[in-house]
Formats: structure tokens, sequence, C-alpha cells
């Protein structure tokens, strides 16, 4: 067996900053952090880490720790300011930098094509509920690949795109910040579909790619008291609307009524088999229970599952700073359980980390970060337990580089490997840097 790679991961509005710098455009985020009561802290990405002037102190940052990969995302409205039409080649220059800079230091460049930040104009349009922006990131796909393809071998299209079709337009807890039960099913067909379109449109640019797709799936696991119909249909809504459109080109049949109003013919054999690899995003595993009146879900927004019969989750301790369950048995599940499903598609750990306050402080002032470094030695132990059952997990990409935009939480919840100050955004290695430096060099587990 190949040993496992090793890497950091982070995204474009959680870092970069820099929002109105060399023709970029708006996108959903900045639109919606503008809302008054959208985003816990009051704050947005605009500065963030300021990672689009930092470019180098990130890649000396990842060159540190000795890591093979780093997945970043490209910022839509920095390629086409409106999300369509004439390309805008500053931004590209931006991301051709970056690739660069790994590439000389031996890093291997992981771009995401969508993050979350989509042109607002093409929301304006319509947004993922309308089948023209699978269409248009199709388009933006091709543009990104024709400039960078000559050096970026592994691509992702699509980020979580649960988080976009059903915290965005059913939750409305992130941009667009919509609650719609019905348009979060379109937009979930029309993410399905622009990964199908993407993948086509960067093979065509660079034939020998592999073109992947991230989702954020878990464990469904049920109280005793859980109500099995609402349990299947969760576990639907988070795993099977991705999976089995992927592998078998139909969706779960009680989602069906749901996502039949926009599936078109052809649609999903398209997406049959369309994915190179799977990127498996893991922090917890669900637990759904019937609760009663006083029971506050934790955690997760029960909107964000329209139609489910009523349930609650019911996370249990120990938990993070996120209010998410810890259960690194949940990573060895969810692979194997994904492996199966996906026979032989190749799988990636493409994020997996913890937000913890980060209160302890080492001698010398640095984060002493030890509930971090058990929770990233705890679920790699478990990516090398699925890995011995069979799971081909080539990759493991620990989520955050930095501290960052934590997307309606603000800047309140800290996932980083190195603290960001929020005046000056100077960058300080916690001691789970140095941890998972060591893990990523000697490849095995670490004894203390
Ligand atoms: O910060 C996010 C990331 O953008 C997507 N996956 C989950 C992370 C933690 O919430």
């Amino acid at each position: 067996m190949e040993p496992l790679g090793h890497g950091v991961a982070t995204s474009s509005y959680q870092i970069e900053g820099a929002v109105t710098a060399d023709g970029r455009g708006p996108s959903i985020w900045d639109t919606f952090c503008a809302l008054p009561g959208t985003v816990a802290d009051g704050t947005n990405g605009s500065i963030a880490c300021n990672s689009y002037s930092r470019l180098d102190d990130d890649v000396a940052l990842i060159e540190g720790l000795g890591v093979s990969a780093y997945r970043f995302s490209i910022a839509w409205p920095r390629i086409q300011p409106t999300g369509s039409g004439a390309v805008e080649s500053r931004g590209l220059d931006y991301y051709d930098r970056l690739v660069d800079a790994l590439l000389s230091r031996g890093i291997r460049p992981f771009p995401t094509l969508y993050h979350w930040d989509l042109p607002q104009a093409l929301e304006d349009a319509g947004g993922w509920p309308a089948r023209d922006t699978a269409l248009r990131f199709g388009d933006y796909a091709g543009h990104v690949a024709a400039r960078l393809g000559d050096r970026v071998a592994s691509w992702a299209t699509m980020n979580e795109p649960w988080c976009t079709a059903f915290l965005g337009y059913a939750a409305g807890i992130h941009a667009p910040g919509r609650r719609e039960p019905d348009a979060a099913y379109a937009a979930a067909h029309h993410l399905l579909l622009g990964h199908a379109l993407g993948r086509d449109a960067v093979r065509a640019a660079v034939p020998a790619a592999e073109v992947g797709i991230v989702l954020n799936l878990a464990p469904v696991r049920a109280e005793d008291d859980a109500d099995p119909a609402a349990v299947a249909f969760v576990d639907a809504v988070q795993n099977g609307i991705w999976l089995d459109p992927l592998v078998d080109g139909r969706y779960p049949d009680v989602l069906a009524p749901y996502t039949s109003p926009v599936v078109q013919d052809g649609d999903l054999a398209a997406v049959q088999g369309s994915a190179d690899w799977v990127g498996v995003n893991y922090y917890t595993p669900f637990r759904i229970g019937r609760g009663d009146a006083g029971t506050r879900a934790v955690g997760q927004a029960t909107a964000a599952y329209p139609y489910a019969p009523p349930f609650v989750f019911l996370p249990r301790r120990p938990r993070t700073d996120m209010g998410w369950e810890v259960d690194a048995t949940g990573m060895t599940e969810v692979l194997l359980a994904t492996a199966r499903r996906l026979r032989d598609v190749p799988l990636r750990v493409t994020e997996n980390g913890a937000a913890f306050a980060d209160g302890q402080r080492t001698a010398d002032g640095r984060v002493d970060d030890q509930d971090r470094i058990a929770f990233l030695r705890d679920h790699l132990d478990a990516v090398e337990q699925a890995r011995q059952a069979g799971a081909p997990v080539l990759d493991y990409l620990a989520w955050s580089l930095l501290d960052n935009f934590e997307w309606a939480e603000g800047y309140r919840k800290t996932f980083g490997l190195v603290a960001v100050d929020p005046h000056t955004r100077d960058r300080t290695p916690k001691a789970s840097y140095a941890w998972y430096a060591e893990r990523a060099r000697s490849g095995r587990p670490h004894t203390d």
C-alpha cells in the first residue's frame, strides 16, 4: 500500500481578503455578510487572513509542514467577475503564481473550483436553483483548466454541495440566505450537473486530469427513540443525494419527488460515473432522535433537511467548539461505507479538523492546542484503520492551515494549525502545527 499523502486545506473567501482587488466581482458571501444578523460576530471576509497579499508567507508555512499537497479554492468572481463572459486575467495570475510557488517547493497544488463564493450576478439571475448556473460553471471550469492545467493534475469541482444547497437555500444560514425548500433540491441537482459539466470541461482542456467532487458525508446514527423514517431521510439528504446519482444515476426514492421537477433527460446519465475520485470531509457523526419539545438541536439546523419527518440532532460529548460530537470511529465508518458504495473509485479525506477555543499557551506564548492534536491523531489513526480494511484512501488534508473566516460563525471558531492575529494578520504556528509536521514526515502514528 502506498503511504497516505498528507496535506492542508483552505478556501478562497475564508482566507484571501482583497475582495475588490484586480477586478474581482462581488460574491454572494460579500452580500450575505453585509446583511444584519447573518454572521455571529458581525464580520466578513473582506480582509480575512489577507492571503491574497501574503501568498509567500502561506506557502512558506505549508513548506514548513513538509506536506505533499495543498488544497485551496479558486474564487470564481476573480476569474469572471459576473460569473460569465470575459476572463479577468489578473485573477488567474494570482492562482498561477500560487501554483508555481507550490510546485517549486515540491507541493502538489490541489484546487477546488467552487467553495461557495458564487458571483453575485449569477445569484441575481436565480443562483444554483437555476439550471443556467450549472452551464456557467462548466464554462468557468474550462477557463481555469486552460490556464493551470499544464501544471495541475488533480481537481475538485464542488466543495460540500450539501452546504450550498441546504444551508444556503433551505435553512438560510449560509449565503445567499434563502429559505425555499424546493429551491434547495433544485440547487442540489444543478450542483451535481455543474460538477459533471465542470469535469467534462477540465478533461477537454487537460485529458489526463483527475476530477473529483468533495462531499461532507456523515454516518447517521439512530438513538433508541428515533423515527426510522427520519433517520433514513437525513441519510438520504446528507449522503444518498450525492452518492446515488454518482454511482447509480438516480436519486434516493424518498427524494425523487423533490428533485424530479428539475431533472432533464440525460442529466443523470451525465452525473453517473462522473467522479474520478471522491473527497470526504468528515467532522462528526450525526445522532438522530425524536427528542421532546424542550430538546435543543445542537450543531446543525434541522431546517436543512426539508420535508424530513420531525427529528432532532443529539450530539454526545465530547464536543468541539462548533458543538460537533467528537468520534473518530465515524471516520473509519464513513470511509468504509463510501468505499463500498463507490467500489473502485479512489477516496481522499479532503477535510478533517476541529475548532477549539485555543486558550492554553506555551511558556513562549504560543497556542498549546493539545485537544486539536488529540483530535488529529485519533482521526488520522482512524483513516489508517479504514485503509487497512481496504478503503482506497489516497490523501488526508487537515482543515485548516490557518484560523480563518468560519462562515456564519465569523472568526470566533478557530480550526487552524496556525493562529492569525486579528489585527496584524501575523501568523503563529500552534503546537498542532509541529505535531502535524512530524506526523506527515514520519507517516506513522505518533506516540506522545
Ligand atoms: O470551514 C469549513 C469549510 O469551509 C467547509 N467544511 C467545513 C469547515 C468547518 O466548518
